[in-house]
Parts: C-alpha cells; structure tokens; sequence
C-alpha cells in the first residue's frame, strides 16, 4: 500500500484532534470590513431570527412545557404514596438509583471500555490526539489482543531493543545495516518515505534531528546522554500520500514491508505526506514504529522546521508509548500542542526511554511476530 487517499472525507466526528501548530488566525477571519450593505443585510436576517425565535418560544416551548409540567404533576399524583413517610421513602429511591448509577454502570460494563473511555484510553480517546494506542485495538477480524507485556528482547543493554549482538555486528543476521550502532548507547534507525510532491529532509534538518535526540538527558549504560538518531533510508514515492485526519487503521497500514525489506520491527518508519486537516500534523503508533507526519510543513519556527519538531514528536510516542499511563505529557516535546518553544524532554519522558523503548502489544504480536 503506498499512499492514503481519504483527503476528500471530513472526519464527521471530531472529538478535538491536536493542535500542533499555531494557527495564526482562523481561515474565516475577514481580511477587511463588509461593506455598508453587506452589514445592513447582515444585521436584518439577525433581527428576524430573533422575531421567529420569539414567536417560536411563546407559541411552541411555553405551552409545551406547561403541558408536561401538568402532565408530571397529574402522574405523579396518581403513583405517589398517599402518606408523607411514602412519598419521602420514594424520592431517597430515587435519588440512590441517581448516586449509584455510576458504581452499576462500572459492574454491568465487565470489559471496561467505559472506564477506558473515562481514564483518557480507549477508542474515543484515540481520537483525541495525535497518538494512535494499537495495543488495546481490536485487530482487523476484530479479535482483540492481549496486552501483557512480553519480555523485553535479549541480551539488549541499552534498551533500544536490537540486541547486542546485532549493534556488534553492525547489521541484523538478516543483513539489515545498523551503521555506527553503539551495544551501550541507545540507536534510532528511521526510514523515511516521501509522497509525491514532499521535499526531502535537507541537511540542515537532518543535523537539526540529530541534535535534537544526541542532546535528550536520557542517560545511556555507557555514560553517555542522548539518542543516537540515524535517518539510514529516504524512498521517494511514486504517488502522492494525502489523510485529513488518519486513524488508527491508516497509520497501521503506513508501516510498509515492501519498503522495509526486512527492517520491519528494525527501522522505525515515517511517511512524509500532506495532512490537510488544519490542526493535525501528525500521527504516531504510541510505543510502535510507525508515523505520519505533514511533510509541507517546512516554516522554520524557533530556528527549526515544524516538520523536524513533528517528526519528533511522533517518534517520541513511537518509543517511550504512554508516558505516566497518558499519551501526552503537560509541556515539552510531548505535549499536546507545539509553539516552536516547548523543546525540552520531561524528566518522565526520560526516565521512561531510559527504561527502555516501549512497544505496544499489537505490533509485538501482530507486526514483530513475537509470542
Ligand atoms: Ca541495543
Ligand atoms: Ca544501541
């Protein structure tokens, strides 16, 4: 599969998707004021909506609610208890049937889908930002997948999930090159794939990655700090890659085999394309090797292109997943919005990449084929 073709269909439920960049004023803002007549026709059609609200509320809510009201009064007076001690034993029913109401819902939801919901996880939530949750995703044929952890891959010292023997060798048995992988450092290989029409990386914002991950205070086995990033594959595609506002199964379907050749569960893969949703510029599997990012974002921003800055970001949910059990952190590179300053790591963030990179349990079972 090599691009996503959903640019002509608006997501028609938003449930707030993440503002990454700043929007300097809103596309509907007029440029200059209307002219006279555009104002009077304006401020007549105001006039007569109020008119037809007035006599909407006066001929069609008031007697409407009267009549319920009435009707109330009459059903209540047939049901109620005669006696006082009646009527106040039913009103303390209801109202324990409107206390406890949340504890019942909590029993009778046995899967916990609404407590996901409710604690920021889940379906809803994966809306909600830019991060894509795939470990607690239904699969395709709907069967959902465990999410207990299996062990980390090993002897892997430093956490980056390639094992030493393959940071020795500089390349897997299989003969995916890791150039310059340190066995006490931790290394980031990215692939990077361009939909037509996408500019690729220039120097200057591959040094500007590089830097922005050697200078992370995420301490290494080896005395070091930082995160080797190595940007080891560019593909220019041969179609152009265009989402609004790409969903779960789109970032999925985004970490492609036929690219990878071999590097699958290797190379963390990002397709620069163009996301036209006005404040979407990204999306990242949340402890997964897969992300979609605005590659036409290239304005340069406190001395970097937004697009080195989304690009981090995504990678960041790539590798250190939920960061105190949440996908975003309040500031930094992880947080929810981006405004050229936030350019710190959290000492959170940190501390979770230095335990080691995350990954969810549907690409470790379902992508990397570990069981
Ligand atoms: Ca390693
Ligand atoms: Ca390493």
């Amino acid at each position: 599969m090599q691009s996503i073709v959903t640019a002509a269909v608006p997501a028609v439920l938003k449930l707030g998707t993440e503002t990454l960049t700043t929007v300097a004023a809103p596309p509907w803002w007029p440029t200059a004021l209307p002219s006279p007549d555009v104002t009077a026709a304006v401020v007549g059609a105001m006039v007569l909506l109020a008119a037809l609200a007035v006599v909407l509320i006066v001929r069609v809510v008031v007697p409407v609610s009267v009549r319920l009201l009435r009707a109330l009064r009459r059903g209540w007076r047939r049901v109620a208890p005669k006696s006082t001690f009646g009527k106040v034993m039913v009103i303390f029913s209801l109202l324990l049937v409107v206390v406890t109401a949340p504890t019942l819902v909590t029993l009778v939801d046995s899967k916990g889908a609404l407590q996901d919901v409710a604690a920021g996880t889940g379906a809803i939530a994966e809306m909600d930002g830019d991060a894509v949750d795939l470990s607690k995703e239904a699969t395709a044929d709907g069967e959902p997948v465990a999410g207990t952890a299996l062990p980390r891959p090993s002897p892997d010292r430093d956490g980056d999930r390639l094992l030493d023997d393959w940071e020795r060798a500089g390349e897997t048995p299989g003969g995916v090159p890791l150039p310059n992988a340190s066995v006490g450092r931790k290394d980031l290989y990215v692939q990077v794939l361009y939909g037509r029409g996408i500019e690729p990386l220039d120097g200057s914002e591959r040094a500007d990655l590089r830097s922005i991950w050697a200078e992370m205070p995420v301490e290494n086995p080896d005395g070091s700090t930082g995160i080797s990033l190595h940007v080891v594959d560019e593909r220019q595609l041969d179609r152009s890659v265009s989402a609004y506002e790409p969903d779960g199964e789109t970032i999925r379907s985004r970490y492609d085999r036929d690219h990878l050749q071999g590097a699958t569960c290797v190379y963390y893969q990002t397709t620069f394309g163009e996301i036209t949703h006005p404040q979407m510029s990204g999306r990242g599997a949340l402890g997964g090797y897969v992300s979609v990012v605005d590659g036409t974002a290239t304005t340069v921003n406190g001395g970097r292109t937004d697009r080195v800055a989304f690009l981090t970001h995504e990678l960041l949910h790539n590798t250190a997943g939920r960061v105190e059990g949440r996908p975003h952190t309040e500031s930094g590179w992880l947080a929810p919005t981006y405004d050229g300053t936030n350019t710190r790591l959290s000492r959170e963030t940190a501390a979770d990449l230095e335990a080691g990179f995350a990954l969810g349990a549907y690409e470790e079972r379902r992508i990397c084929g570990r069981t």
